[in-house]
């Protein structure tokens, strides 16, 4: 029954079961500042205040993430090398230390898990946090994300930037709002108005592709989006509507997820324009190559499946997987398979909207430990 519901019995009004409406979430998100750059500035001083890019042999000529020095050039992940040398020509690259980077996500996570077991990671250097219920029994969230936010710098002498709100969606937000080094609270009361003045492209949950369709519509604010029923968010963009029409209201009831078993390792891309030659989507492809596997690399976990996804201009979906007897050595030997599997798709007439790369069928978790279960 309704909070606040009243029955009206023979006698006059008897209370009813009465429920309390359920107090808000305390969600926090927590995600380290340019992370595989600033380890790397870290542990060598001669790269401080330099712009960097980790990347190079092993990732296939792409950047994995850039220091914030060089992003005021406008060197960015997933950036061909090529590209991020000639916008920062004084660009030094360096090769990525996974294991350096694993080593801090696992101090990280210690640190989350003075907190609270609600932990739920989504990449080595990013997690959301539920401590609506805590370990210490602190009262307010922001100042547990203060005091991780300065565990973590004293203890592996990185920044990260928190993210503090009633849900998943908003902290998200909120985390990206005050980045490096900043914190961001987003209260229940401020939630609906925040949300209507973010442009769409802010969202996130709302891709480029995604984005852009709801711009041709005149949809671009949350605010647009709330005027949208949820009958015509539906029609327009399938199940994913009714994530939409909560969000544009500031609602996200996704509970946070501790101890997710990973079972694949994946990356997705929606393009700005569909690709119809061989040539384009062989491009289009290498980033989402290079960004599985050094996800795989920084886990641990290596794959011997790896399937190529699609989807056309109409939304016809296919998927193409290669599996072999042993888990993929090198981002080279992936990158030829995921070629083998594109190849025969050529010619088309249907643009592709879509690419897709996925690594399963994955090493024994369990033998590596129960901290890798965790992983993204
Ligand atoms: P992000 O948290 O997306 O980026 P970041 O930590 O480098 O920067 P920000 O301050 O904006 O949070 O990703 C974390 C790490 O994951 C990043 O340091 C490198 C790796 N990564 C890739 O290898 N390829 C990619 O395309 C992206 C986005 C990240
Ligand atoms: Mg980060």
């Amino acid at each position: 029954m309704d909070a606040g519901n009243v029955n009206i019995g023979p006698d006059g009004p008897v209370l009813g079961v009465m429920t309390e409406p359920e107090p808000p979430r305390k969600i926090i998100h927590l995600d380290m500042d340019a992370f595989f750059a600033s380890v790397e500035q870290r542990d060598n001083p001669t790269l401080r205040g330099q712009p960097i890019a980790v990347g190079g042999e092993k990732m296939r000529g792409v950047v994995a993430t850039a220091s914030y020095e060089a992003r005021k050039f406008g060197v960015h992940s997933a950036m061909p090398s090529v590209t991020a040398r000639h916008r920062c020509p004084g660009l030094i690259f360096v090769k990525p230390r996974f294991d350096a980077y694993k080593a801090v996500s696992l101090q990280i996570r210690e640190i989350f898990a003075r907190y609270t077991q609600l932990i739920e990671p989504l990449s080595l250097d990013e997690a959301y946090l539920d401590v609506t219920e805590n370990l210490r029994g602190h009262a307010s969230a922001t100042a547990i994300a203060e005091e991780i936010r300065t565990a973590i710098r004293s203890e592996t002498g990185l920044t990260a930037s928190a993210g503090v709100s009633y849900n998943k969606f908003l902290a998200k937000i909120a985390s990206d709002y005050r980045k490096p080094d900043g914190l961001f609270v987003i209260t229940p009361r401020m939630g609906p108005s925040f949300v209507a003045a973010l442009p769409i492209r802010k969202f996130h949950g709302i891709g480029p592709a995604t984005a852009a369709k709801m711009e041709s519509f005149g949809i671009r604010t949350g605010h647009n989006l709330a005027n949208r029923s949820l009958a015509w968010l539906m029609h327009h963009f399938g199940k994913a509507g009714s994530f939409y029409y909560g969000i544009a209201r500031g609602i996200d009831e996704r509970p946070v997820q501790a101890d997710r078993v990973r079972k694949s390792i994946g990356t997705e891309t929606t393009f700005p324009k569909d690709l119809l030659s061989a040539e384009a989507a062989e491009a289009a492809l290498l980033p989402l190559v290079s960004k599985a596997w050094t996800q795989s690399e920084a886990l641990h976990l290596h794959g011997r499946t790896v399937t190529l996804k699609v989807k056309y201009a109409d939304f016809h979906q296919i998927t193409r997987s290669h599996t072999g007897t042993a888990t993929f050595s090198s981002a080279t030997e992936l990158e030829n398979l995921c070629r083998a599997l594109l190849a025969p798709l050529f010619p088309t007439r249907k643009g592709i909207r879509l690419l897709g790369v996925t690594l399963s069928s994955l090493g024994d978790q369990a033998a590596e430990g129960r901290q890798l279960l965790f992983a993204f």
